[in-house]
Order: C-alpha cells, then structure tokens, then sequence
C-alpha cells in the first residue's frame, strides 16, 4: 500500500464500509467518527533471515503469510523456526501530523519486534494475540516511511506453547491495520484491547442493566472539557438506552469512568437458536459536540451457569453444551488463513448443529469470536500453556500477559462464557527420574494455575474459569489441580489411544462421585479418521473411518445419558497440520470431523443428524469408488452401507429395487446390499411432515471373482496390500484391498506373518513411521515378514507385478509427546537379503532393501510375465539373509 493516508481520508467511508462489511459480515461494529482503522496486508515485502543477511532476495506478498505453507508437509522432519523480515513504505499526508498513529496486528508468531524508518517502535511475544504499537514519533509526515517488522518463531522456552500437537507456523498471519485517532480517545494501549468494557451485571426476561467501562487517553499537552456518550442500540437501529457523562482530560493524562444504564426493559435476550445483538456505541464528544471518538461494541444480554448435578443452563433453561474445537489452519495455506474461510468454520459447526465451540489451544483470529456472537455459538477460549511449563518468572509473567490479553481483547464478545489457561499441563511431568525434582515442578504448575486463576476472577468475575485435563486423573488429583478452576475440563481418548471405549462412561461417573460438587465437560474426545482408509471390521487405530464414526456415537450417547456433564467437545472439527505427527498421514492429526480442506468426513453427518433440525438424508462415504470380491461364484457382493439422518426412518434403493426401512437409530442406520460391478445408484429417502428428503449416489463398484480365471468377470487389475485388513484409496484413485492367505482357485500370500510393532500397545499392524518418497504411507507400513510365496491364478495373457517395499524396522525411533505408551529408542537395523522370482524367472537378485534404500523409504519393483498355461503366476520369495519381506503387490493385465 503505497498510497497516503490523506488518500485513505478521502476514501474513508468507502473503505471503512469495505473493511466492515469483510471482516464482520454486517456494520454493526463499524466506528465511524473520527477514529481511522485502515487495513494494510497489501503490498508487503518478506526475507528469511539469510536472505536478510546477504541483503538479497526479497519477495513481495500480502498478508496474511506465513513462511512454513510446503516445509510441514516435506518428508525432512522440522520446518523453519527461524527469523523472518517484512518490510512495507507507507506514506502518510502531513493533514494527520496531529493524529496518534498505531499499526495493530492481529497475530503474528512469536516474537515480532516493529522498526519504523530503522527505529524500534515496540515488540510484542507470543504469538496468537493482538498488539498495538504507537508510532506516530517515528513517523515522517508527507515522505515515504519504511515498516519493517521482524518475526522469530524460534523455540522460546519463555513462551507458551513449548511443545503441542499442531505447528508452530510463522509469520505474521493474521491482518494488520493502521489506526489513526485524534490525541484524545479511547485507549488503544490496554493490551489492544478497544478501551471500552461492557457487562450485564444482572439480566432477566423482564430487565436488565449494563455497566460500561471506559478508559481515555489524552497524549496532546491541552486540557479538554468532554462527554462521553453511550447509547445502546437495537437490531432495527431503535436506541433503547443512553447515558452521558462529563469529563475533564488534564493533558498527557488516562482516565477511567464507569457508566450505568440500568432497568432496559424486556431485553431481547441472545441465545444460539437467537442470538440477539444490540450494539453499544461509545462516543467522545467536545464542548461543542463534534465527535472525538468513537467505538461501537455488540451487547448479547444473557445469563448463564453451570451446575455440578444438572449441567448447564442458559437464561434459566438447560442446556447440553456440543460442539468440537478448531486449529486454525487450512490445507494450502498454514495458518495465514483470510477471515471468510475462518468464519466459514463457523459457519460449517454452526450447521452441523453444534451449540458451542471450544477454542483450543490459543486465542483465535478476531473474525471467530463476532462470528460466533452473530450466528449464536457459546465459547471457551484459552491461552497455549499446553503439555508442560518453564519453571521461570519469564514464563509466569508471559503467561500473564496472554492471559490479560485474551480477556480484555475479547472482554465484550457475548459468545464468551468461561476463560480458560491450562491444556493437559501434566502430559509429561518433567524430571521423571528425580522425585524431589517433579515435586518442585508440579507445585510451580499449580502455583502458575492458582495465579492465573485469580488473575482471571478479577479481571473478569462474570464469567467461568476452566482448565483441561488429559485422562490421568490421579495425577490431576494429587497435584491439586482439579480444585482450582470454576469447570473442570476433561481430555478423554479411551478406547482411541488406549484402553476400550467403555471406560469413558466409567471415567465420568467416578468423576462425579468423587467431586459432586465440581461442574464439568468433555473437553476433548476424538479418533483419527483417514478418509483414504475404510475396513469392514473396525478396530482401534486402524484410521479407518467406520470405526472413527463408531466411536464418536458411542461417545455422544454415553455423554447425553448423563446430565452432570455439562457438555462435550469434540477433537477437532477439521484436520490440521501437526509437522511431528507420522501415521498414515504424515504431519497432520485427522481427527477432523472434516478434511483440512474441509470436505466432511462420515462423522460431521453423525453430529449433523443428531444435532441439527433441518430434515436431511446422507448417504455415508462407505461407498464412494468402490471394491468387493464377489460373493462365491454370484455376481454381485454384499456390502455394508451407512445412511446418516435425523428423520425417524429411511428407505433405500439399489439398482432400482427397493430394501427394507430401516429405523433411525441414534442418527444412524445400516444395510447389507448387493452391489454388482460397473455403476450403482443408491437412493435414500425418508419422510416428515408428508416431505419427501433423499440422497442419491453413484458409485463405481469393482466386483472381484474370488477365482480370478471367471470368465464372467474378466480379470483386469488387483492392488494388495499385505499384512493389513484395511482398505485404501490411493493418490491415483486405486483401490487396495486386504491380503489373504492363497486359496486355491483364487490368489493369496503364503508363509510369514504380519508385521506387527513391538511394546507399541496401539497399532493393531503395521507401524505409524513416514514413509518417505510417497503420499500413499498406508500402502507401504503394514507388511508380511518371512513370506515365501505369492501365487495369482490367472489366465494367459502377459501381465504386469509390481512389488511394494519399505524397511519398516530399525533406525531411531522419535516419540511425539502425545505418545504416552512408547519411549525413544534406537532399533536395531536389520540386514534382509533376497531374491524374489516370477514363474522361475530371476526378478530382484540379492535385494538389500536397508543398504540400497535405507529405512522406511517407499520402492517400487516391477516386472512383467507372460502366462501361456493354467499354471498362473507363482511368485517365490527366496532368503539369504534374515527373513524376506512384502509390503504390497499389485498385477494388471497388459494384454
Ligand atoms: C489432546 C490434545 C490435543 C491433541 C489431541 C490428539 O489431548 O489436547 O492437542 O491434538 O489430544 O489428537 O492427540
Ligand atoms: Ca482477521
């Protein structure tokens, strides 16, 4: 942006009208008057730090950016925490040399320090807060004026969050402003909060009253006689309450008053399924009554408790809090995402019928919270102490100041209902090995715990306070930590990351009896759901997305059963990146209830069906592009199919022919049908209120003669991936299927057995390492070791195998710090020799898997053969040293 800001006057209105209408969607809060907030992302610079240092190789972007979009998904592990520099000239008129002018981020990770024309105006640590800078003193009015903005997001043991499960992107990634103001005004220096503090110390149906608390700075060297006016203002812009009061601004001086409107009568009271704003708009008028300063902010008259026996309540009803947590990064982007597609999110929760959004584990993008005020959703919002603490007054005091910035930032959003500062803080306890050592350490947590609580009590006593704890409840416990906070937030992932799913209901009703007096939620519960990824027996961990829709039902009803939980949350509405992360996805967790491009997976239509109101019918993803082996010598395969719904009972119709109906049970039901091979259409449909409401899809269906010399079903292609009974779309859109044992007439692997992980208590096969070289990990982490054949029988013609390997043992193994149930350590690398042979014919000779690729490395072997009899093809695997390996294995007829 290279124009002057007396151009920016000019176009003020405009602007102003552009910028409202953008970011939030209505002109509620727009602050006309003489307050200019103008937006600068356009017409940015940007160098990493050796680029800096060389003095070369700018490159020009826009903000919102961020430095790590490519090296969180490369298969090198770690991306850049390092330093980055933006630079951008603004020229300011010499009309506004009497104005106070600040640049306010709204986040930038971690540690930003401001430099205007080679001075430094400000810094400002942490990286998920807003910040305003003053730097009218170092501005040249009239003339080109350098910003130069440098951004660290190196480890800074001073800074929360230390480790977590998600990245750590870098940049400034969220929008930046320019904001001019006259000497006087609404503070823009309280932790860039807007200077006005809105409450409703007491609402009812019948009245209600509200405080305001404003500060007022004067940074010229006059004396002014002024008023402050703040009118409150319904949706149909009927002003229903005004109060004005006088004050005298001494020069360079802050002052603070308090105004009361009470006894508004019969107040539109603000809820999810109505969230009533009225606006609050606060103006600073001089003598003659010329606007000084203005600021508007939205009011959602509400009232609100929590219960340890009967759960939540709004506005006197109860309410079951539901909903699910957002990082706020999106596929292609990082975490410089632009507000449309973070409202969206809310957008996209709000639908799927959720009531309440927890926003974990740091403060989110300012778009979220006027969102949720404006479409209804209850919040929590927390600072990112997550999994561990620095015992240093630094860290005590920067989690402070998070904290005083998160509540007076976000001070007057009525979706906000409880503060919250802690997420699984004993994960890992530190100094495992020396008892006095952990001692010292957990009482500073509960210390650090205590002094944000109180922190946030006096900063804001209308609201809750709230932390979240992982499943080890011992250790909360004895810690003293589950005293502390108003609601106590429990993380649980039975029957995910261990134990059966079963314990989770036990989990909450020990709980209660132990503390009847303590309110509290699920925080957290989730399971990873790779949408590649599809099994017709789900266990845990396989990824598959059946047994991820099966878990999220179990919990919900268990959850619902019990009215002492106030609410649950699920782990998390969309996929993000978490650069550490391996699986079968690499660097990402996809516990989403969407992608991370935000397609829904199964999961989001379970939610949907049993939250929302809206009539729907949705065939679940269970048969997308789909494959089956043909029941014994039918032409078709029975296959299961999944519909979602929130109607009493659904239909179904394959290929025309009509199945039986089948009740809705807990949003969900289920058929067995017989798909044949080419296209299907299925259609669903169900009733109310005499409507029809259906889905229909197509799908392709490749039927696979359990005997592959059917004439019937001509042999084309089949993709195998051993040791696994999952299913598995690759990148090209192939479908894998499960191996089996050789069955005679068919196919099938002889000898061996399945990998399997050792001490590892989780992987139900396989292992959870990044296979590098490929996007398509799963085709390649399961495997049959000392396997000896694979036979196809086929009929003549010549084909192609292709042969599928990766090392999956040795080398050292890095354990995230979600892991709880294994521990870093260095395996031993195995020396595997072999030779494979087709029908007789040498095809890898002294194949050295770890000395020619090394570990954990995708390769790909391939050969062709030609059948000229009914032997088939008859694939031995043959060891010289240690035992012969097979990850997967496909064969296509060529002709
Ligand atoms: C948790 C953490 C969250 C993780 C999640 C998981 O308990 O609070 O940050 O991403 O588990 O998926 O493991
Ligand atoms: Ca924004």
């Amino acid at each position: 942006m290279k124009k002057i800001i007396s151009t920016i006057l000019f176009f003020k209105q405009i602007i102003l009208f552009h910028f409202f209408c953008l970011v939030l969607g209505s002109n509620l809060y727009s602050q006309p008057g003489s307050r200019v907030i103008i937006n600068i992302n356009q017409g940015w610079k940007f160098i990493k730090d050796d680029g800096w240092k060389k003095g070369e190789g700018w490159t020009s972007i826009q903000l919102p950016h961020t430095w790590n979009v490519d090296d969180v998904l490369d298969d090198e592990p770690g991306y850049y925490r390092g330093i980055g520099w933006y630079k951008k000239i603004v020229t300011i008129g010499t009309d506004v040399k009497d104005k106070d002018i600040s640049i306010y981020f709204e986040g930038a990770n971690q540690e930003t320090e401001i430099f205007v024309n080679g001075k430094k105006a400000g810094s400002h640590a942490g990286g998920y807060t807003a910040f305003s800078i003053p730097i009218s003193q170092f501005l040249k009015f009239g003339e080109p004026n350098e910003l130069l903005v440098k951004v660290d997001n190196r480890f800074n043991e001073n800074i929360a969050p230390l480790t977590a499960d998600f990245t750590f992107y870098g940049g400034i990634y969220r929008d930046v402003y320019l904001t001019e103001t006259n000497k006087i005004h609404f503070s823009t220096s309280d932790h860039a909060s807007n200077g006005v503090y809105i409450t409703t110390p007491f609402v009812s149906p019948n009245k209600a009253d509200v405080s305001i608390r404003c500060i007022v700075s004067n940074d010229g060297n006059s004396t002014s006689k002024l008023f402050v006016t703040t009118s409150i203002i319904d949706e149909r812009g009927k002003t229903i309450g005004t109060i004005k009061s006088a004050l005298l601004m001494n020069e360079l001086a802050e002052k603070e008053i308090v105004q009361k409107i009470n006894s508004i009568k019969y107040p539109k009271l603000w809820s999810p399924e109505n969230p009533y704003l009225y606006k609050a708009v606060t103006k600073l008028t001089d003598s003659s009554g010329s606007i000084i300063d203005e600021i508007a902010n939205p009011i959602g008259f509400r009232w609100f408790k929590f219960d340890a026996d009967s759960g939540f309540f709004l506005n006197g009803r109860p309410y079951k809090l539901i909903g699910a947590s957002r990082h706020q990064d999106y596929k292609g982007l990082g975490n410089a995402v632009p507000d449309s597609l973070a409202i969206r999110d809310i957008v996209l929760l709000k639908n799927m019928g959720a009531n309440f959004f927890r926003i974990a584990h740091y403060p989110q993008d300012p778009c979220i919270l006027k969102a949720c005020d404006s479409l209804g959703l209850l919040t929590s919002v927390e600072i990112p102490i997550v999994n561990e603490i620095t015992e240093s007054e630094s860290f005590y005091s920067n989690c402070v100041l998070m904290q005083t910035e998160m509540i007076r930032q976000n001070f007057n959003h009525p979706s906000v209902i409880i503060w919250c500062y802690m997420n699984e803080v004993l994960l890992k306890p530190h100094f495992a090995e020396d008892t006095a050592k952990q001692k010292k350490y957990i009482s500073n947590i509960t210390a650090l715990a205590q002094r944000l609580e109180n922190l946030t009590r006096k900063e804001d006593p209308f609201r809750y306070t709230m932390m979240a704890f992982h499943g080890n409840y011992a250790q909360y416990k004895n810690a003293a930590l589950l005293e502390i906070p108003m609601v106590v937030g429990w993380n649980l992932y039975s029957g995910w990351y261990g134990g059966s799913m079963d314990d989770f209901p036990k989990f909450l009703d020990k709980f209660h009896s132990d503390f009847p007096a303590k309110p509290f939620m699920v925080t957290e519960y989730g399971a990873d759901a790779d949408p590649r990824i599809r099994s017709a027996e789900p266990v845990r961990f396989d990824k598959s997305i059946e047994y991820t829709t099966n878990f999220h039902r179990y919990y919900f009803t268990e959850m619902m059963k019990r009215k002492f939980v106030s609410g649950s949350v699920v782990w998390n509405l969309a996929d993000f990146n978490s650069e550490t992360r391996t699986e079968t996805m690499p660097h990402m967790n996809n516990k989403g209830l969407m992608q991370w491009d935000r397609t829904p997976k199964d999961p989001y239509f379970f939610y949907k069906a049993v939250l929302s109101k809206a009539p729907f019918v949705k065939i679940l993803g269970a048969c997308d592009n789909k494959f089956g082996i043909a029941d014994s010598s039918a032409n078709h395969c029975y296959q299961s199919l999944q519909v979602a719904s929130n109607l009493d009972s659904v239909s179904v119709i394959l290929n025309g022919a009509v199945q039986a109906k089948q009740k809705i049970v807990d949003g969900l039901c289920m058929w067995k049908l017989p798909f044949k091979e080419g296209s299907n259409v299925i259609i669903a449909e169900g009733k109310k209120n005499y409507n029809i409401f259906s889905d229909t899809i197509r799908t392709q269906f490749h039927l696979q003669s359990p005997c592959l010399v059917n004439q019937q079903i001509p042999f084309k292609e089949i993709n195998i991936m051993l040791g696994s009974s999952r299913y598995f779309t690759d990148a090209n859109g192939l479908w894998w299927q499960p191996d089996q044992v050789y069955k005679k007439g068919g196919w099938g692997s002889i000898g061996g057995k399945k990998f399997q992980l050792q001490n590892n208590g989780r992987l139900p096969y396989g292992t959870d390492k990044n296979i590098s070289g490929t996007d398509d990990d799963p085709v390649y982490q399961t495997q049959i070791t000392g396997i000896r054949q694979y036979r196809f029988e086929v009929p003549p013609g010549r084909y192609e195998i292709r042969f599928y390997f990766a090392e999956l043992t040795g080398g050292q193994i890095n354990v995230p710090p979600y892991n709880l149930n294994e521990d870093e350590r260095n395996e031993q690398i195995k020396r595997r020799v072999f030779n494979v042979s087709v029908n007789g014919q040498v095809a890898l000779e002294h194949f050295n898997i770890a000395e020619e690729y090394g570990l954990a490395r995708a390769v790909v072997k391939s050969t062709t053969v030609t059948v000229s009899n009914d032997e088939g093809i008859v694939i031995d695997f043959t060891p010289i040293e240690d035992e012969p390996i097979l990850n997967a294995i496909q064969l296509k007829k060529l002709d």
